[in-house]
């Protein structure tokens, strides 16, 4: 695509379809002009994808996922096609970074499990896998935060706002979804029994498609998220006897299910929309597959062999039932053959093992918004029992464990079971978490069937994560070792070569500076700190939750400048510590701890005696496109939750991915990272998660670690003396309080060896050619990491799919 083409599509568009001609148009206006540019040159991608993905023989995976987190489309779309450069030449003298910049991201997920999703979008579309990635368009995704008085605001995100140039709308496609009611038997004129549902409500669901283009691959794959709308040529009752505002509050009511995200990453919310949130994308879903099975001329018998459905966590576990509703009630097939294939159907990934995450619904209200999915659940279930019963004969207790009912006071739905006894296949996120989902987490299941459980390590773009935003580095890195590796990360293996070049270390150094002096310009220009690029910049951005630990970082801090005031003379090396991330608008303790970390920035910072040695920035509304500009600057990546918590990360691989060392636990992916880039190149420290087991069991006691360490005593006191919060000794309260008394994250015990860790760090610092050289290394052993990888494994060992043949 030759600069003077992509020139003249960009006038074209300007003209044609943003109506602005150049005199007038806006840097909004030729935003719109390229993004319209670039989609054009999608599109033929995208038809030819969709005739090769429907043909007769093509089996597909179906990822359901109430979160995806894709960043700004453009820059990426730009990058993947290989035209960024000729973008540049077709605009002389503009600033087509600027016009990237100004995309309103979609924020249709929380975090990590959202990101993951979009992650793994790029690499199927990269490696030609036939997918689609199912969920919802939610009209207000993750709020938007904003920082007052240091404590955070939540504000509504309206990122369609300005209109979405990268969807297209088929109402074509459009589903109709029931909801509540009840059911009734039937005889049909067969003479057979059959159970219809007869629902209170019914909306409809509109798909709206999304291409993401594969890194130069001529492949793509399509993003289908539904939005709910009123089925306005229903014949409501409300309607007929002339009620049209009771008509109009039916089709409010209707539209309120894509309406907004649930910001609670990894805490239920059992709330009755949640979970019609749920019902209605799965159905939509489920549907759109029946359809596309059943118009390539095949029967429901092959529905397995056209579609393999991964099921993202427990949120469209539902998915199980709503297969075998389609199948038996609608199609009328018979239960076992329905159940043979809903089982070759799906497959279930976990993502958490916190149990304030793990999905049930009370029986009441699931049975009210989903009366016929609930008997069919029930009988799943005691099928399911009977097997067990024969195998474990008069295990009451295996029983009630194993059951989709918990029945062991208010009764409850357990989706985990649902999806557990739905799919073919159950995976972890990283190595240690898939032991855990074995031992821990259903060890009833993994005695029943061993062979059903896989691990497949996440695994993240290098496209978004390092070419995108990255260009420094990826030069760099293309300069030595030409540019393969984007698509093979573990061509990166070939910079071990130059770690110890000092000319290489030295463009490795002027890289990361360049990086940090424009992150730094942003946190001067966002939060008015001024941070010395020079500084080590130690970073953590993830979600805030006590699990992650974000207040042991702090207690860190804290200490350094009790050290500091003690010792007036003390030399340290200059630190920013950087955090950003979203609290759930509901987690008190997690808005206090946002709320401790600005405090104690505000007395920090300007503190005198501080000597600038230290810095405390925290970065409002951590989102994708903040997150490409806060990985390339990152020195040091904090992974500091407890062992055992932290499922995967994926933070973690994306600021390796950059040349950052981590100072992390033996939690999640870290144990991996760390295997890979070798245990001098990490800065390990903290209980396993054995020991934190042990620890527990023991009877754990954080007060005594508090009393024995004078220097922790003195951090706690500190924080307890309202120093940080303008004299006020109680704001803090709730999380010393609950460090000494309760702590359930171990931050007590941690302590001592995360502080001394963090000294090696800060002694490592000082040589600058040997941190060089780790940095190096890290980035050299990342290629387990890249989501190629992982989608490779699970197109393997669980889809059993292949990618399309490369076109002539
Ligand atoms: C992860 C969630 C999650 N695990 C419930 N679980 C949600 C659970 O809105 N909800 O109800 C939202 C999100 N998110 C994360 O998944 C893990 O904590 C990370 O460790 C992991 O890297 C990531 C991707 O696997």
């Amino acid at each position: 695509m030759s600069p003077e083409i992509l020139k003249a599509a960009f006038a074209d568009n300007l003209n044609f379809a943003v109506g602005r001609p150049a005199e007038i148009a806006t840097p909004e206006d030729w935003y719109q002009a390229i993004a319209f540019s670039v989609r054009d040159r999608i599109m033929h991608r995208w038809v030819r994808q969709f005739e090769k993905r429907n043909a007769p023989d093509v089996r597909q995976v179906a990822y359901l996922s109430a979160e995806f987190l894709p960043g700004p489309h453009l820059g990426n779309s730009l990058l993947n096609l290989g035209i960024t450069d000729n973008a540049r030449k077709a605009l002389a003298g503009q600033d087509l970074d600027l016009y990237i910049g100004l995309e309103e991201e979609p924020g249709l997920g929380n975090g990590g499990l959202g990101r993951l999703a979009a992650c793994y979008l790029d690499s199927l579309a990269t490696l030609c896998y036939p997918a689609t990635g199912y969920g919802i368009r939610y009209e207000f995704g993750i709020f938007d935060q904003s920082i007052k008085d240091g404590w955070q605001v939540e504000v509504t995100d309206k990122w369609l706002l300005p209109g979405n140039i990268w969807e297209i709308k088929r109402p074509n496609f459009a589903q109709v979804v029931k909801i509540g009611g009840h059911t009734e038997t039937y005889t049909d004129e067969h003479g057979a029994f059959r159970v219809r549902w007869i629902p209170d409500r019914v909306v409809v669901g509109v798909p709206y498609d999304t291409p993401i283009v594969g890194y130069l691959s001529d492949s793509c794959v399509l993003l289908r998220l539904w939005s709910a709308e009123a089925a306005q040529s229903f014949d409501f009752a409300d309607f007929n006897r002339g009620d049209y505002y009771g008509a109009v509050e039916e089709k409010v009511f209707s539209e309120n299910i894509s309406k907004v995200l649930y910001p609670n990453d990894e805490q239920l919310e059992g709330k009755r929309l949640r979970l019609e949130q749920q019902y209605f994308f799965v159905a939509c879903s489920i549907k759109d597959m029946i359809r596309l099975c059943l118009r390539r001329g095949s029967t429901l018998e092959r529905f397995h062999e056209m579609f393999c459905v991964q099921l993202n966590d427990t949120h469209p576990a539902i998915a199980v039932a709503e297969l075998m509703r389609q199948l038996v009630d609608k199609y009328a097939m018979p239960w076992e053959r329905a159940w043979d294939i809903t089982r070759r159907t799906f497959s279930y990934t976990n993502h958490t093992l916190m149990p304030e995450a793990l999905e049930k619904w009370p029986l009441p209200l699931f049975g009210s918004v989903l009366p016929r999915h609930l008997e069919i659940i029930y009988e799943i279930n005691r099928r399911f029992l009977d097997e067990v019963r024969t195998r474990f004969p008069g295990d009451e207790g295996k029983i009630a464990r194993l059951s989709i009912i918990d029945e062991s006071g208010e009764k409850y739905v357990r989706m985990a079971n649902l999806a557990m006894v739905g799919s073919h296949t159950v995976n972890g996120v990283a190595a240690l978490h898939s032991e855990l989902v074995k031992t821990q987490l259903f060890p009833d299941f993994h005695d029943l069937d061993p062979k059903r459980f896989q691990n497949v390590t996440n695994g993240v773009t290098p496209r978004r994560f390092l070419g995108l935003s990255n260009p420094g580095l990826t030069r760099l890195i293309d300069g030595r070792i030409g540019d393969s590796w984007l698509s093979n990360l573990d061509r990166l293996r070939e910079l071990e070569a130059f770690a110890g070049d000092v000319g290489f270390q030295q463009d490795w150094m002027r890289v990361k500076l360049e990086n940090k002096t424009r992150l730094a310009r942003i946190i001067r220009d966002r939060t008015g700190v001024v941070v010395d690029p020079s500084s080590l910049f130690d970073i953590q951005v993830k979600r805030i939750h006590e699990y992650k630990r974000q207040h042991l970082n702090v207690l860190h801090i804290i200490t350094l400048y009790q050290r500091i005031k003690h010792d007036p003379r003390l030399q340290i090396t200059p630190r920013t510590f950087l955090f950003g991330g979203k609290a759930a608008p509901g987690y008190f303790m997690a808005k206090l701890i946002i709320k401790l970390i600005n405090s104690v920035a505000e007395t920090v910072n300007q503190d005198p005696a501080v000597r600038d040695l230290i810095k405390v920035v925290f970065l409002p509304d951590y989102n994708v496109k903040h997150a490409q500009n806060i990985y390339p600057a990152a020195d040091l990546s904090e992974q500091i939750s407890t062992a055992g918590k932290e499922a995967s990360g994926t933070g973690n691989m994306k600021l390796s991915l950059n040349g950052a060392l981590t100072i992390g636990t033996l939690d999640g992916a870290n144990v991996e990272i760390r295997e890979e880039v070798g245990a001098e190149n990490f800065f390990l420290f903290g209980l396993t998660c054995e020991q934190a087991a042990r620890l527990r069991a023991g009877g754990y006691n954080p007060g005594d670690y508090c009393h024995g360490d004078p220097e922790l005593r003195g951090v706690i006191e500190l924080i307890d003396s309202g120093l940080f919060s303008h004299g006020d000794r109680d704001l803090f309260r709730p999380i010393t309080a609950h460090l000494l008394e309760r702590d359930d994250y171990l931050l007590m015990a941690d302590y001592r060896p995360y502080v001394n860790c963090q000294q090696e760090v800060d002694h490592a610092y000082r040589d600058r050619h040997h941190w060089t050289r780790m940095s190096i290394l890290n980035v050299a052993r990342m290629g387990k990491f890249s989501s190629d990888r992982a989608v490779r494994e699970y197109a393997d060992n669980i889809w059993k799919l292949k990618p399309f043949a490369p076109e002539a």
